[in-house]
């Protein structure tokens, strides 16, 4: 009986071909699992790819001290974790030359930039990590690359407005809806382990300054996901602080200054939470064991009085200060 494979299913497919890495192929296959039809024709596929899943289930972990290194890993820094996307020479590396101090290669040939390179962007009070990384293509991307997209907290794609921008945003959107990095309804209930593969994203367009007229409202009108779209020209500096602006707000986190008893808060160093932290969430992320003491807290900030009395179940806003009490 003809299997009668469906797209989401080829493209699954796709995904696994192209994996790297042991966990991005257990990703794949259990993608292919769950989209495959269920059918006769499907048994003897269906079976096995379950095979194939346990064994690479059952791969040992890489030997400690073995010489692998993947360059693809970027550890974490700052509040949060902004990696671009972009096709070549659509100006991802000027952002980072023009946003933080880390060493890029701007060039005005494809290709230019061929491995992760991290920076800090100030903003206000914090520090944000932004990853250049290499271009990818209709048909290439490099082996191990969804590994950083994988790990991130927002993904920027990148399109520069003054060449073919419906090209750029094709490769990017089939690039991640490849690999299920999305968030939609299906993909935020994908994975039987747990984790929650899409990722939040947004477009930087870059190149305003050269932009072919109306490239902007093309693009947000060709474009069937609700992104923001942030307008910047690396080439003269406008919208980059408006950009600084939108990766605080697209991270969807709040700076809280905690201040002891009796004290002035220390306005220099916010401890930073998730949108919708309460109390608890900060005493807990202060101190895990002390947190089960709490008693109550004092909130200078938004929608209180000054030094108002608040529960454990309190949901904190961005710069509210808190005196945290315990027994
Ligand atoms: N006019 C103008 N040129 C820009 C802008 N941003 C980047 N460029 C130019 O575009 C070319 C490519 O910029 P890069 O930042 O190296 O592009 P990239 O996306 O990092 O390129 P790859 O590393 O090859 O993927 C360079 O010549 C830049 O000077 C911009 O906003 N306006
Ligand atoms: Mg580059």
């Amino acid at each position: 009986m003809p299997a009668n494979l469906t797209p989401e299913y080829l493209k699954a497919e796709k995904w696994f071909r192209e994996a790297a890495t042991t966990e991005e192929k257990i990703l794949a296959l259990e993608r292919m699992l769950s989209v495959m039809p269920k059918h006769k024709g499907t048994d003897h596929l269906k079976a096995d790819l379950r095979r194939k899943l346990s064994k690479l289930k059952e791969t040992p972990a890489k030997k400690a001290g073995a010489k692998h290194v993947d360059i693809f890993h970027v550890p974490r820094s700052g509040v949060g974790q902004i990696v671009l996307l972009g096709t070549p020479n659509c100006g991802k590396s000027s952002i980072v030359a023009a946003l933080t101090n880390a060493k890029v290669n701007v060039a005005d040939f494809p290709f230019a930039t061929g491995a992760p390179v991290p920076g800090m962007v100030k903003f206000e009070d914090i520090q944000i990590q932004l990853i250049d990384m290499p271009p990818i293509t209709a048909d290439y991307s490099a082996p191990g690359q969804v590994g950083t997209y994988r790990n991130c907290d927002l993904i920027a794609i990148v399109i520069d407005l003054s060449t073919d921008i419906q090209e750029q945003l094709r490769i990017c959107l089939d690039f991640l809806e490849s690999r299920n990095l999305l968030i939609d309804a299906e993909t935020a209930a994908l994975d039987e382990r747990g984790n929650i593969l899409g990722k939040r994203a947004f477009c930087i367009c870059t190149k305003s300054d050269i932009a072919k007229p109306g490239a902007l409202g093309v693009l947000k009108q060709k474009c069937k996901y609700p992104f923001e779209f942030v307008e910047i020209s690396n080439k003269t500096g406008a919208g980059l602080e408006k950009l600084s602006a939108a990766f605080f707000s697209l991270l969807n986190i709040i700076r809280i200054y905690a201040k002891p008893p009796g004290k002035p808060a220390d306005m220099t160093d916010p401890f930073t939470l998730p949108a919708g932290a309460t109390v608890m969430d900060l005493a807990t992320s202060i101190h895990r064991e002390l947190a089960e003491k709490l008693k109550f807290a004092r909130i200078w900030g938004t929608g209180v009085y000054d030094g108002q009395n608040a529960q454990r179940n309190h949901i904190l806003n961005d710069k509210d200060i808190i005196e945290l009490h315990f027994a």
